[in-house]
């Protein structure tokens, strides 16, 4: 039986359901991450979405055209809709106020709590009692039938019973809730980290109003999306510095029983391939039925196509890579009892969209195709020559495992290996420029460090093809040292390192090589992102000197801690300060111990989301025009030690 269930069916006497309610919110503090994935800034950001995603529920239901979110000074965060407005009523089956139920229940279901997903009427947003119960205090109001209705609560506890405070000539809810800083890493809101959902749920929910404020003094700010185009402009904006090969985004939609299907798509003359897919607004990263079935259908549709216009003959057809390559697509689907599977959750398994999704791109882009030679043509010809260059790449690779398997464990001259050879224990640094490398290889323990330099200016891979980066000398040596091949072909249980670090400079060059490395990393070798292989080494920024004793620092805090601290009560002590100002300019020692020594040094650990997050920085710096690259470069200057991911 569901938390919900039991809740409200069996527990008619009201003592019996309050202790109920209690537990049930006990448990959401008790255990955070179970309900909000994490209690990282991750979690922190998980409670506005939840609220958001019930105004959207509201919108869905065709009775709310606007939704306001709010930073507030101090990081509460407050979302308001102009929906009907929670109902205040006296539920049958608890004795209580709905609206009391909302936030102190907590209902079946959910992304992160296991078992299915299902809400009545909605199609998500069951998290209001869970927000509830994580939250410092929340306050909510609801305008309805003329009247203000208020409520309030701290920890999940009702401080102010429900009370009519106000008369109103409007309808809408109001929630205003402050993360509770006992259950939260950090409390402290990013405003882009919302803009950027509160963007995406714009585009999935066409005509919404979005509005996203930050409050807090000396970051006012404010953005209004609004997208009538819906999924279609979603295409245009992840497109925006590309070059498309058709004007127009492609569009195809249908529903069947239930679910509905809306896929918008458009070629641009790069060579990556970006599918973003949705099932009831949540992002599935890791893809599911809905992507399976697009795949499927879009390859027999161009093949097809090829085939009865003498583009493509009965035995050279082209493979669904070489369909995808410089696809920009965008798949969203509706349906009741949401089946979310995989690792992460973010994996759609119900089977019927594959055939919805199929169904619809087979009957509708073959249509459109046949009504827009110009542009079925286009996209037949990006395909055939992928097909080519694919070959090439095969023929490429070919040559290099020649090459490996006649000389032995052909490992690059430049690698300095270590001598354990269990990837668990080992670690790969990979550093920026040849006296670096120099530092790394004497300051290391050779037992399980080994050292690879780069150096010189790196391939820039958002704009070349699989067979280039086979044949690039700084690319390469990085894909034979790590052993695990590349693109389809990768193979995370090769890997030669569990550990692949990242040492750059804390400057513009090195921010360079970083986000290079991670594009490619992301573009050619995603797994190693998503199984949490990849880290940034963290070099001090300063040396502090007093006399013999010598310290290091990594923050501008840190230097004047510390300087304080070796001053200690002597305040005339002179304490020498001066900048690293690379990573070559330390000696061995000093490399090891302030940022290679296991038991002293900070690591961080890249993630897929950071590069997710990268992407754009990447699209914009590394994406083919060259006037977008250039005023992104002049208005992140003055940051580039922070820019990288
Ligand atoms: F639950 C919540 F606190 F998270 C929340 C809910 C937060 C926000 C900002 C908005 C909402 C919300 C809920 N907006 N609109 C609604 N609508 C209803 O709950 C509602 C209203 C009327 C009826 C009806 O049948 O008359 C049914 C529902 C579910």
């Amino acid at each position: 039986m569901s938390e919900m269930e039991r809740n409200t069916a069996v527990n008619t006497e009201y003592g019996g359901a309050e202790i109920q309610v209690l537990e049930g919110l006990e448990a959401v503090r008790k255990r955070p991450g179970m309900y909000i994935g994490s209690t990282s800034a991750s979690g922190l950001h998980h409670l506005v979405y939840e609220i958001v995603d019930n105004a959207i529920d509201e919108a869905l239901a065709g009775h709310c055209t606007e939704i306001h979110v709010t930073i507030n000074e101090g990081n509460s965060i407050t979302v308001r809709d102009n929906g009907r407005g929670i109902p205040v009523d006296i539920q049958p089956q608890t004795g209580r106020p709905a609206l009391e139920v909302v936030f102190t229940v907590l209902h079946a279901g959910g992304k992160f709590g296991g078992g299915g997903y299902k809400v009545s009427g909605g199609l998500h947003g069951v998290g209001a009692s869970v927000v509830n119960a994580l939250s410092e205090w929340l306050t909510v109001q609801v305008r309805k039938e003329g009247k203000i209705h208020e409520m309030s609560f701290s920890r999940g506890n009702i401080t102010k019973e429900i009370a009519v405070v106000g008369d109103t000539d409007t309808t809408g809810t109001t929630v205003t809730f402050m993360p509770d800083a006992e259950m939260f890493d950090t409390v402290e809101y990013d405003y882009e980290t919302l803009h950027t959902r509160m963007r995406e749920q714009a585009f999935l929910n066409a005509g919404l109003r979005i509005t996203i404020e930050d409050k807090r003094s000396g970051r006012e700010q404010s953005h209004t999306m609004c997208y009538e185009g819906g999924i279609r402009e979603f295409v245009t904006y992840i497109n925006k510095n590309k070059t498309a090969l058709h004007e127009e985004v492609i569009f195809v939609s249908g529903a069947k029983g239930d679910s509905t299907a809306e896929i918008a798509l458009q070629y641009h003359d790069g060579y990556n391939e970006t599918i973003v897919s949705f099932a009831n607004d949540i992002n599935t990263p890791e893809g599911g039925m809905h992507e399976t079935g697009f795949k499927a259908a879009l390859t027999r549709v161009l093949n097809s196509y090829g085939l009865k216009y003498g583009m493509i003959k009965e035995n050279d057809k082209v493979s669904g890579d070489d369909c995808r390559e410089g696809i920009t697509a965008v798949i969203s689907v509706k349906l009741t009892e949401a089946q979310f599977e995989g690792q992460t959750k973010a994996k759609l398994g119900n089977a019927h969209i594959r055939t919805l999704v199929d169904n619809l791109i087979s009957d509708q882009l073959m249509a459109y195709m046949e009504e827009h030679p110009q542009v079925a043509r286009m996209i037949l010809d990006k395909a055939l020559t992928a097909n080519r260059a694919r070959e090439a790449a095969r023929r490429a690779r070919e040559s290099i495992r020649r090459k490996s398997a006649l000389g032995g464990a052909a490992m690059p001259d430049k690698l300095r290996d270590c001598n354990e050879n269990n990837p668990e224990l080992t670690e790969l640094y990979i550093v920026e420029g040849d006296s670096a490398g120099g530092s790394a290889t004497d300051g290391r323990d050779s037992r399980f460090q080994a050292i690879l330099p780069l150096w010189g200016k790196m391939l820039n891979v958002e704009r070349v093809r699989a067979d280039k980066i086979y044949g690039n000398d700084k690319l390469q040596p990085v894909i034979v040292a790590l052993g695990a091949g590349l693109g389809e072909e990768f193979d995370v249980n090769k890997l030669r390192y569990h550990k692949v670090i990242i040492m750059a400079d804390a400057d513009v060059d090195g921010s360079h090589i970083r986000t290079l490395l991670l594009t490619f990393f992301f573009r050619y070798m995603r797994p190693l992102l998503e199984q949490g292989y990849v880290y940034a080494a963290v070099p001090p920024l300063y040396k502090l000197t007093r006399g013999k004793t010598t310290r290091v620092a990594f923050s501008d805090e840190e230097r004047d801690r510390v300087s304080a601290e070796m001053r200690g009560d002597n305040l005339n002590a002179k304490v020498d300060i001066s900048r690293f100002k690379g990573l070559g300019e330390m000696d061995p020692s000093e490399l090891w111990e302030t940022t290679m020594d296991p038991t002293t040094r900070t690591l961080k650990q890249i993630t897929l989301e950071d590069a997710i997050r990268a992407d754009e920085t990447f699209t914009v710096l590394m994406g083919e025009k060259v006037e977008p690259r250039k005023a992104f470069i002049e208005e992140k200057a003055k940051y580039a030690v922070n820019l990288d991911f």
